[in-house]
């Protein structure tokens, strides 16, 4: 994928102060995209000096120059929630039987779990509930029903070390009839120790193309030690059976080399969370001359964009993976 020019296309500085809850914020990172009413569509991670994560909307006419919404997002009926709700963050937005859901993690005493909010013009969210009963991350809706199910890929999440921090090493594909109850289906792909994407989770929504459900992914490796590499890569499902995997890339499609990829809060991260497909057929199919914009987050400190193709995307994800 090709860095545009202007990354970090979102810092810190283009963050509008909303006190009480936010001034001065700290990073802004892991945004979910949607091309909405002819304009390119950021939901932002927002992180202020109290290390509390807000939802910010910022708005665009070429998908490069944002500006950001001076209100914090609000999901209708989230305050109903018994539990304390520490974190939101990491929100995947998929357009779905004319809607637009949005998926992101909370963090809470029971774990990290996924929540769902529903929106129909990026102004007023209705929180539909937690989709999930085990400590889970990196939701990801699919944009139809597949084999008259809903469907979603999911990472479930473990500790590595006791009581040390978790993550996972398996991506799950489950089923729902409601978008609230899910039941996994069939484990998708795993990690792949010793290479780049020992620990994996969910990108931005799957993209349906004649060759398969197209997906971006990020792998972190864990190997060298001294540091978590966070980087991004690219698979394929089957079209009518998506717990079929058809292709996977071998190598990494962008690794933190830039100086705003490799220091920050989180050094050495890039974390695609948003992807904008310009072009589709009358089918919903993306063409695979299509330009692709890819959002994500920069060592959990600014946002910055990649292009590339459907096509690039297709022939990387369809190379020898490693076995
Ligand atoms: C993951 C998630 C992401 C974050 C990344 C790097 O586990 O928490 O939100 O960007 O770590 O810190």
């Amino acid at each position: 994928m090709e860095r545009h020019l202007k990354n970090p296309i979102l810092t810190r500085k283009d963050i509008p102060d909303i006190p009480p809850l936010l001034t001065d914020a700290t990073s802004v990172f892991n945004p979910g995209a949607v091309k909405f009413g002819g304009k390119y569509l950021l939901m932002l991670r927002v992180q202020s000096r109290s290390r509390e994560t807000f939802f910010l909307m910022a708005e665009s006419t070429d998908g490069v120059k944002f500006t950001v919404a001076r209100e914090l997002v609000e999901f209708k009926g989230i305050d109903k929630v018994k539990e304390k709700i520490y974190h939101v963050y990491d929100a995947r937005i998929t357009s779905l039987e004319g809607a637009y859901y949005i998926m992101f993690a909370m963090d809470m005493d029971s774990g990290c779990q996924l929540g769902l909010a529903k929106t129909a013009d990026f102004r007023n969210f209705d929180f539909l509930g937690i989709t999930s009963t085990e400590d889970v991350r990196n939701g990801v809706l699919f944009p139809e029903k597949v084999g008259g199910k809903y469907l979603r890929m999911e990472r479930p999440n473990k500790a590595r070390l006791e009581g040390g921090p978790t993550t996972g090493s398996t991506i799950w594909l489950s089923e729902s009839d409601d978008l609230i109850h899910w039941k996994e289906q069939a484990p998708l792909i795993s990690g792949r120790f010793h290479y780049w994407d020992e620990f994996i989770g969910s990108g931005p929504p799957p993209v349906k193309t004649r060759s398969g459900w197209l997906h971006i992914y990020h792998g972190v490796a864990t190997h060298f030690g001294s540091a978590n590499i966070y980087q991004a890569g690219v698979m394929l499902m089957d079209l009518q059976n998506p717990a079929k995997v058809i292709g996977r890339c071998r190598n990494n499609i962008l690794e933190p080399r830039e100086i705003y990829e490799i220091s920050g809060q989180v050094p050495n991260v890039v974390f695609p969370s948003g992807m904008i497909v310009e072009k589709v057929d009358q089918g919903g199919f993306a063409l695979p001359e299509s330009p692709v914009k890819v959002y994500y987050g920069a060592a959990d400190t600014s946002v910055c964009l990649a292009t590339t193709t459907i096509r690039e995307l297709i022939t990387i994800a369809q190379e020898s993976p490693i076995l």
